[in-house]
């Protein structure tokens, strides 16, 4: 990199600090993103010339409101909501909402921020969002919940639309708070559209929603190893988290022969040796899903593994990581410890697991590596098939969705070749950034100055 692109990028970088104080997560993913963009930038100067940087690390709005609501014992009970909305220039806006103490609105605009090139990778017309609240929905009764949600809608349904904003779910969200959500839209709005995605089957969602996240993780991982004549048959796997993107990664890769030997959740990790196979997901799904347990009891049930507290599975000697839990946890030493037990690939099914630290570290080593942007893609690309869907008022068999989930990570991956590979080693990073960026920016400047 030459001296002139790091004095623009420490240029662009404390404006965008000073302008956005306080919000950490935000500067790091906006960091990520301008390191690898920044030379592409200088070289096509109508970017330059309409700055188009300066205007996509802008969202467009963000929406903040008050939730009320009463819990079991009638007392009363404040929280915090958002809307973020980045960008809808190559279509309208799109992006999950989240439910989890740490939302703050640094996490939701790092989160919005990043789903703009996501969707813009998926090759589908879906701007970027993302929306949420601190609401903590852990050890809150059905009832809790869905008074929490019922009252989030009162105020978020003015904000969205079939042709406007088209929320989902993500931590914290599943289908049993997308009902919730989509229910009371429906009877204050009373019209029936496809405002949500990730609904029930019964009510406009599609077969295959559930599991795209994580299937399309290995998917993209999968054309990873491929690229270098590999593929996942035999390789040991690491994964975190136990929620849905981590159950569905686990279940693709051990379809694809591989051995998936951790899980983790917020309270530490499990480690199986012997592997965890069908029977042994079905238990976690229950536990997480439906018991809403802690993934020790996994250790409790099955002799063959242990649970280790207040702690990540990185340390475990593995070929393949997938890290779908959450942000900011495979930092520098993490990444040194699974470097130096010889990890080949890391695909992120979580947003911004790795941090710019440990990216650099792996990259320096050769590890390839796949940034959520485009290897957790596959999400909020059958939500827009979902959308489609309910546009055409009809349903894809499983086969049909899962066939189009496919082919759009292996045009994903090939973007990201296309955009990112230089002396035999693709940088998917600098691929993802670019080859989101390019038709969003393209937009940008067809429409002016708006
Ligand atoms: P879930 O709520 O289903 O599961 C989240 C998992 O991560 C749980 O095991 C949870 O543990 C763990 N976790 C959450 N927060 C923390 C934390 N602060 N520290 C340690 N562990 C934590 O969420 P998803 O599986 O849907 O989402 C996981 C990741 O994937 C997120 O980064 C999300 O943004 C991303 N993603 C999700 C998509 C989707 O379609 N759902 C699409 C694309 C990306 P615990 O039970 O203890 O809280
Ligand atoms: O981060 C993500 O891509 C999601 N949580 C899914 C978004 C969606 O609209 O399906």
């Amino acid at each position: 990199m030459t001296d002139q692109t790091q004095h623009a990028i420490h240029k662009f970088m404390s404006g965008l600090v000073k302008r956005n104080p306080d919000e950490r997560e935000f500067h790091q993913a906006v960091q990520e993103v301008v390191e690898t963009l920044m030379p592409f930038i200088m070289e096509n100067k109508k970017y330059k010339d309409a700055c188009i940087l300066e205007r996509m690390t802008e969202p467009d709005r963000i929406i903040t409101f008050r939730v009320c609501w009463e819990d079991d014992r009638g007392n009363i009970r404040v929280n915090r909501a958002w809307r973020v909305q980045f960008n809808n220039s190559i279509g309208p806006y799109k992006g999950g909402l989240r439910f989890h103490p740490s939302v703050t609105q640094s996490v939701l605009k790092f989160l919005g921020f990043e789903q703009v090139f996501k969707n813009s990778l998926t090759g589908l017309p879906m701007g970027g969002a993302k929306g949420g609240s601190n609401f903590n929905p852990k050890g809150k009764s059905d009832s809790e919940v869905m008074r929490f949600c019922q009252s989030l809608m009162v105020e978020l349904r003015r904000h969205i639309g079939e042709h406007v904003d088209v929320p989902a779910g993500d931590i914290g969200v599943g289908s049993r708070e997308i009902s919730y959500l989509f229910g009371s839209y429906k009877r204050m709005e009373n019209r029936y559209a496809g405002v949500l995605t990730g609904k029930g089957l019964q009510f406009g969602g599609s077969l295959g929603r559930t599991e795209a996240t994580g299937y399309g993780c290995v998917y993209f991982a999968e054309n990873m190893l491929n690229h270098i004549n590999d593929s996942f048959s035999g390789k040991k796997v690491a994964i975190s988290g136990s929620g849905n993107v981590a159950t569905y990664a686990a279940e693709k890769a051990h379809e694809l022969g591989a051995t998936i030997v951790t899980l983790s959740d917020s309270s530490g990790f499990i480690h199986d040796p012997d592997g965890i196979d069908e029977e042994k997901l079905a238990f976690v799904k229950d536990l997480k899903e439906v018991r809403r347990g802690r993934i020790s009891e996994y250790a409790d049930k099955y002799s063959s593994a242990t649970f280790t507290a207040d702690a990540r599975p990185w340390s475990v000697p593995v070929d393949i990581a997938l890290p779908c839990a959450t942000q900011n946890e495979i930092h520098i030493d993490d990444a040194r410890n699974l470097v130096d037990n010889g990890v080949k690939v890391v695909a992120e099914g979580a947003n911004m697991p790795t941090d710019l630290a440990a990216t650099h570290h792996f990259q320096a080593n050769k590890v390839l590596f796949g940034p959520g942007k485009a290897s957790n893609a596959g999400g909020v690309a059958v939500s827009g098939l979902e959308q489609s869907q309910n546009a055409l008022r009809l349903s894809w068999s499983h086969e049909e969705v899962d066939q189009r989930l496919q082919i759009i990570m292996r045009k994903i991956h090939e973007k990201c070749v296309y955009h990112g590979e230089a002396d035999n080693y693709v940088d998917y990073v600098k691929g993802a950034n670019i080859g989101g960026f390019i038709k969003v920016a393209e937009a940008m400047i067809a429409y002016g100055v708006v």
